[in-house]
């Protein structure tokens, strides 16, 4: 059984102010609406309804965060989970590129995103989802040059892996590693970006995506003892926690 089966709803986040105010490492999901982050997370997390995945693109259109450790077994899926346990968030983010979203709200997201994953140090590493059939759109690209410059990883997962042969698939995959090692910093390093096929429909590629993300997260590594620190921070969570925000309806159930 994967740690990260244990995932709940901890928040969704609508502006930066509104981010938890947690220190354990992220890990967020981008990628172009309709990607598969939502079906991926679920997969992944081993929960059918955990993250919302739909038909309509656009549907996820805030910051969703899951937390992973501090909940029991015997605990009712609405009690409060057990802060200083919490060994890592999980960020579904919006999707972007639906072009039938207005002007404004899409700059709203594109600002949300771009803020997030610049300046948000508790993110430990960004999960890339990209369409096996047409990766590297213009926002995915965009998504990666804001991300590469904080030296933190980068795991391209190409998803929907069974809309392609197994052939083509390899195909893709191979040009996308070699598209990540094209990427080099001012003194010619590379990036620490990896590359991996998956598809939630053929349970193509779950084992390696839940243990690339496991070591991601740092969930291998055994947690030192909780600091005191960790109780006052874990109180200012639970705050923001119920803080609320106008997002009732992309809520999970
Ligand atoms: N064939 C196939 N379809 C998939 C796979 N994963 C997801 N889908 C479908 O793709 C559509 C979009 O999936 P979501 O998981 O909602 O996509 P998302 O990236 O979360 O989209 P947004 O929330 O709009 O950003 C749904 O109809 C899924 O059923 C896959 O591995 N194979
Ligand atoms: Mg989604």
């Amino acid at each position: 059984m994967s740690k990260i089966w244990q995932a709940r709803f901890f928040t969704t986040v609508n502006h930066l102010r509104n981010l938890p105010d947690t220190t354990v490492p992220e890990i967020a999901f981008a990628g172009r609406s309709n990607a598969g982050k939502s079906t991926a997370i679920n997969i992944l997390c081993n929960q059918k309804g955990l993250a919302f995945a739909s038909k309509t693109p656009g549907r996820t259109q805030h910051i969703n965060f899951f937390s992973v450790g501090g909940a029991h077994v015997a605990m009712h899926r609405h009690d409060p989970v057990n802060m200083d346990e919490v060994r890592c968030l999980i960020a579904d983010l919006p999707g972007y590129g639906y072009a039938e979203v207005s002007g404004d709200a899409k700059l709203h997201w594109q600002r949300l995103l771009g803020d997030y994953v610049q300046q948000r140090e508790q993110l430990a590493a960004l999960v890339l989802m990209m369409d096996v059939r047409r990766p590297f759109t213009d926002l995915d690209v965009q998504m990666l040059e804001w991300f590469a410059p904080t030296g933190k990883p980068i795991h391209c997962i190409l998803t929907k892996a069974d809309k392609l042969t197994r052939n083509e698939s390899v195909n893709v995959l191979r040009q996308t590693q070699a598209r990540l090692d094209s990427y080099v910093d001012e003194e010619g390093e590379g990036f620490p970006f990896t590359v991996q096929l998956f598809s939630a429909l053929k349970r193509i590629g779950i084992e390696e995506a839940t243990a690339k993300i496991e070591e991601l997260a740092g969930l291998n590594v055994e947690r030192p003892a909780p600091a005191a620190a960790a109780d006052a921070a874990s109180d200012e969570a639970a705050d923001s926690r119920n803080a609320g925000d106008d997002t009732a309806d992309d809520k999970p159930a």
